[in-house]
């Protein structure tokens, strides 16, 4: 049987190689030998971690991945409703992109899919699915790190372009590099014509959000703990995984929540790849991740840095999330990704 799609519908490029282990290792490097450790969360995303993170968007505590996704079924059409390009930065399993190609479908406009991610398998699956369900759609998947890769991001073609970074995604950059990196995905657009698609989630209640980051059945914790899983895998290290107890707490003055991992006790850890030794005192607590709540004055303030200008910002029924559509600000320039 011929398949409905054309085969060249589906490219797929990779960028990853010998060098991300490198990124792994360098960043433990730096992190364990700070004088307050640390480890950047996107090292949390493994297979497992990827599965962790999928059961904690359907925990009852967890509201950003429902919120948003509440959102974008309402606006689906006057977010993506014209727009000919999806570029989507973490597309993971691209659930909720589903929703914009659909509606970019509807309207006529649909041409192409770019998608982003460190996960080839999930990465190719969706394209497969998308290009059944889509008729004339086109992927170009990129394998590699959105932090690293965006240079790959092939040039636009006609029609307007949407570039999607979702999920409250942006909140795990603190603020310096929140907005170095939002410049850099504002080099994707052309002024006046592309727009920026950002999920945020917002300043509330802080029961509410520690509630979202302790969850009673301890999936957050399991998937906090799941980054020293991953250290002893790739960098040959000897973590008691088990010896860590999850810490998660809002900063107030901040407006960030902050993950930790805690030693229950006195304890020395080695890195063999790296040949490094860790000791933790008791108690002694490193940080994995931080995600930003914002405020609408924050948000605009961090999108005019980055030489944005919010055209649409929409939020659930109960205002915990929030989706922002942006363009370039003419008058500014942007550095390149
Ligand atoms: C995927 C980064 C948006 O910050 O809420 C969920 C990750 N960490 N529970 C977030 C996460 C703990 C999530 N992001």
């Amino acid at each position: 049987m011929t398949p409905l799609h054309a085969p060249e519908a589906i490219v797929v490029r990779s960028y990853l190689g010998p060098g991300d282990e490198r990124s792994l290792a360098d960043d433990v490097l730096d992190g364990l030998t700070r004088p307050f450790k640390e480890l950047p969360p996107k090292h949390f995303y493994d297979a497992r971690g990827g599965e962790l993170f999928d059961r904690i968007s359907e925990l009852p505590e967890y509201y950003p991945t429902r919120a948003e996704r509440a959102i974008l079924e309402a606006r689906a059409a006057d977010v993506a409703g014209d727009a000919a390009e999806l570029v989507e930065l973490g597309s993971g399993t691209a659930t909720k992109t589903r929703l914009l190609l659909r509606a970019m479908a509807d309207a006529g406009t649909l041409r192409r899919y770019v998608p982003i991610d460190v996960t080839e398998g999930l990465l190719r699956a969706s394209a497969e699915e998308l290009v059944c369900e889509l008729p004339g759609l086109r992927v170009h998947g990129i394998v590699g790190d959105f932090e690293r890769h965006l240079g790959h991001v092939p040039a636009p073609g006609p029609g307007r372009r949407i570039v999607a970074l979702l999920g409250g995604t942006i909140g795990n950059f603190p603020p310096g590099s929140r907005r170095r990196f939002l410049r850099r995905m504002a080099a994707l657009l052309r002024p006046g014509r592309d727009r920026l698609l950002l999920g945020t989630d917002l300043v509330k209640d802080p029961v509410v959000l520690e509630a979202a980051y302790n969850d009673a059945e301890g999936v957050t914790a399991e998937f906090n703990r799941n980054v020293l899983r991953v250290v002893n895998r790739e960098l040959c290290a000897d973590f008691d995984v088990d010896a860590f107890d999850h810490v998660a707490f809002y900063d107030r003055e901040r407006e960030w929540i902050e993950m930790r991992l805690r030693a229950t006790r006195r304890m020395d850890a080695r890195v063999a790849a790296l040949g490094l030794d860790v000791a933790f005192a008791a108690r002694e607590e490193m940080r994995t991740e931080i995600s930003a709540k914002f405020t609408p004055a924050r948000l605009h303030a961090d999108l005019a840095a980055a030489g944005l200008r919010a055209v649409e910002v929409m939020t659930d029924p109960d205002r915990r999330f929030a989706l922002s559509l942006s363009e370039r600000s003419r008058s500014q320039r942007t550095a390149q990704p």
